[in-house]
Parts: C-alpha cells; structure tokens; sequence
C-alpha cells in the first residue's frame, strides 16, 4: 500500500466521520490519524483546527494529492512548427487510427485588424476566415499537414464566414467533427453556431449536417446599435452571444455536447471575464441537442477541456473566473466539484484519446496537444506533458 493511498483513505475516514453521528467521537477519530498526516498540513493541534486547515486536510492541498499534476512544454516539429504569417491554434484531441496520430485544428492565414476597420472583408481575429485542417505524426511531436477537412461554406451560408474550434469523436467506425461557425458580417455584436460534420476515414471527405447543431440563446436584449457587445439592455443566459468550444462526450448512453458560452454585454467577475460553460444532450450523435436545465455548469474556466473518468465526466478549467486552473469532475457529467488546483495549465487542450482514462485521476492530461499565444500573429500549437511532480 502506498503512501498515496493510505493518506487518502484517511481522508475518506476523516469525511465519513464528519457525517456519522452514531460513530466514534470525532476527537477518537483524529487519535486514530497519526500526526504526521496532519504535519503534511503544519496542523500541530488536530483537536483545534481552523477551517483553512480542515480544508487542506480534507481536499489534501498537498503536490501528492492524486488529481495533482504539473506541465511541461514542447515545440512541435515539421509542419505545425510555428510559421510566421500562419495561424494555426485550438487543436483537437488527439486521435490514433492503424499507428497514425491525427490532429484537427483552426488554420488562418495573415494578420487580424479588429473591428471598426470599416472594411467587412478584413479578417477580424485570429480565428476569423479559418478553415479546419488535419495533420498526422507518429510520433505526437513531428507533424505533417495533410490538408483542409472543412471549408468555410458558400456565400450565404451559416457558416460563409469561418469555421474554427474542431473536436473530433470516433463513434461507430465514424469520425464526427464537431466545430465553431460564422456567418458573415462579423461584427462585434455578431453570434455564432456549433455544427457537425462526418466521414468514413480520419482525412475525409467530411459531409456538412445541413443545419447547426447548436446555437446561442436567445434571450439577451443589445441596446441601442451601435456595434458594441456590451451595451445590453438585458444579458439573458450565459450563451447569450456565443457557444464556443464544443466536445462532444458519449455518457450515459448519450450524448453530451459540452460548450463554452459567452453572454451578451459580458462583465467580469472577481477573477477575470465572466465565462461559464454549459451541456447539451442528445440522445443520437446527429442530435437534436437540448441544452441541461442546469446550465451553466461551471462558473469559470475557458477552452473547453472535458473527458470520461470513473463513470462520471473530469474537467480541466483555464483561463478565466475564480475557479481557473483546476481540475474538476461530476458524477453525474453536470455538478463539477474541484478536485484540485493546479498551476501552469495548458490553454486549448486536446487530449491524446484514449479508449479509457481510468488508470489514474489524471491520466488524460498525461500529454496532449494545446496552443501558444504571444501575440495575434504569433500563435501555434505545441506539445504539453502532465507529470506527477518528484516529492523529496
Ligand atoms: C478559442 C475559443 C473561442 C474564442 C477564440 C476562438 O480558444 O475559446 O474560439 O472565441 O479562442
């Protein structure tokens, strides 16, 4: 039995007692813990325990705590190396088909100028006038470009203007591409879809769903018309503007599709910009997704970044609002608890896929792919390794 696993049974011991009247007092319980478990906590008195210290003994605060992990870094090499002028950024998972590793992700080329440029057709943001493209590698660290998986659409269409943001899930023998779409113009105020598309093989051809599978609700009010997202009479719901980052999660004999929502006339919280995501289930992979009463589901957290762990849904939340940087999960895919802070996280994960993450809490952020983001031109996937940290 390792050191690991009987600090946590301990703690599994410690948070029954809490609940169990009947049992043994809960000083008799902390006699039965020995002192060097609370030493892990500089908590010399356990019969006198602040509620900061009870915290870090319950949820161990400690580098050994088994949802705790750190990262390292790596440039990738071949094709998605960084190239000045290209913008290549929000990888997907990583997929494995016969010993080939396979990436989808948003490709734009040239600078971006805002808004307010007066010229429509000048690309707006990074993301902006992107297609999705595909590389593969056998090594997940030197990478070949094998071409565009989804173009942007015809004039007129919902997606006319960029498609960006892919998530792929191999479902049935069938790969589905789940994705951000743009209708042109885009403006500040415009909002934006999720939409689906399949193929028989990895590299395509990929077929469009006819029509989205998701969009921002509707229930935001602007003020006035002026181009300005946060001139609101009414916010309305947390996707009021936009649904972002879609994944899709096969869970409970259903699917859910997990996305990232930003709402019209967006304010900050106490920890940066107010970003929440929400769940959408269907009970077909085509849909019809139906957004969970529940949402939002997180109150922070920005690219999303989810996975099947011990049959409920895990979470790792970057970016914005007071819950950024931890790793969460739900049991039921929908109430996410924290279950660890961590430092240093990867932005834009996608995970190397794997058919099950349960080895250990943290397996799936043992190495993915995520980008770098220095500056609007400058902006490239690289490589990310987790690793239990060495604990002297
Ligand atoms: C991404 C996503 C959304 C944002 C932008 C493009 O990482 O969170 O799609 O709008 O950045």
């Amino acid at each position: 039995m390792n050191k690991t696993f009987i600090y946590i049974a301990l703690l599994l011991g410690w948070s029954s007692c809490i609940s169990d009247s009947s049992s043994r007092s809960l000083a008799d319980k902390q006699a039965s813990i020995p002192q060097q478990a609370f030493d892990r906590h500089a908590i010399t008195n356990p019969s006198k325990m602040s509620a900061a210290s009870l915290r870090a003994f319950q949820r161990n605060y400690g580098q050994d705590a088994a949802w705790y992990l750190e990262f390292s870094y790596h440039e990738l090499k071949g094709d998605l190396a960084f190239e000045p002028g290209v913008v290549r950024r929000d990888p997907s998972d990583v997929i494995t088909v016969d010993e080939v590793m396979y990436v989808y992700y948003t490709k734009s080329i040239g600078m971006s100028y805002g808004f307010g440029t007066g010229d429509p057709s000048k690309k707006v943001f990074p993301w902006d006038k992107s297609d999705i493209w595909i590389a593969g590698s056998t090594d997940g660290t030197t990478w070949v470009e094998i071409g565009k998986v989804i173009n942007r659409g015809e004039t007129g269409s919902f997606d006319d203007r960029s498609v960006f943001t892919p998530q792929i899930l191999v479902h049935e023998g069938r790969y589905y591409l789940v994705y951000q779409t743009v209708k042109a113009p885009y403006a500040n105020r415009v909002k934006n879809q999720v939409a689906m598309a399949w193929s028989n093989s990895p590299t395509g051809p990929f077929t469009k769903m006819e029509e989205p599978i998701l969009s921002s609700s509707d229930d935001g009010v602007w003020d006035g018309n002026e181009d300005n997202r946060y001139n609101v009479k009414k916010q309305g719901s947390f996707d009021s503007h936009k649904v972002h980052d879609p994944t899709l999660v096969p869970y409970m004999g259903k699917f859910y599709l997990y996305y990232k929502g930003e709402r019209m006339g967006e304010r900050l919280t106490n920890a940066g910009r107010e970003i929440r995501w929400g769940v959408a289930i269907a009970d077909q992979i085509e849909g019809p997704y139906k957004k969970s009463p529940y949402n939002p589901i997180t109150n922070s957290g920005h690219q999303v970044c989810v996975w099947p762990y011990n049959g409920g849904v895990a979470g790792l939340m970057v970016g914005d609002g007071p819950e950024k940087n931890t790793v969460q999960w739900a049991q039921d895919g929908i109430n996410f608890e924290i279950m660890s802070y961590l430092k240093n996280t990867p932005e834009a994960v996608g995970l190397y896929q794997k058919s099950s993450y349960d080895g250990n809490e943290v397996e799936a952020l043992g190495w993915g792919l995520c980008h770098e983001v220095t500056s609007p031109e400058r902006q490239y996937i690289k490589r990310f390794e987790g690793f239990k940290p060495h604990i002297p």
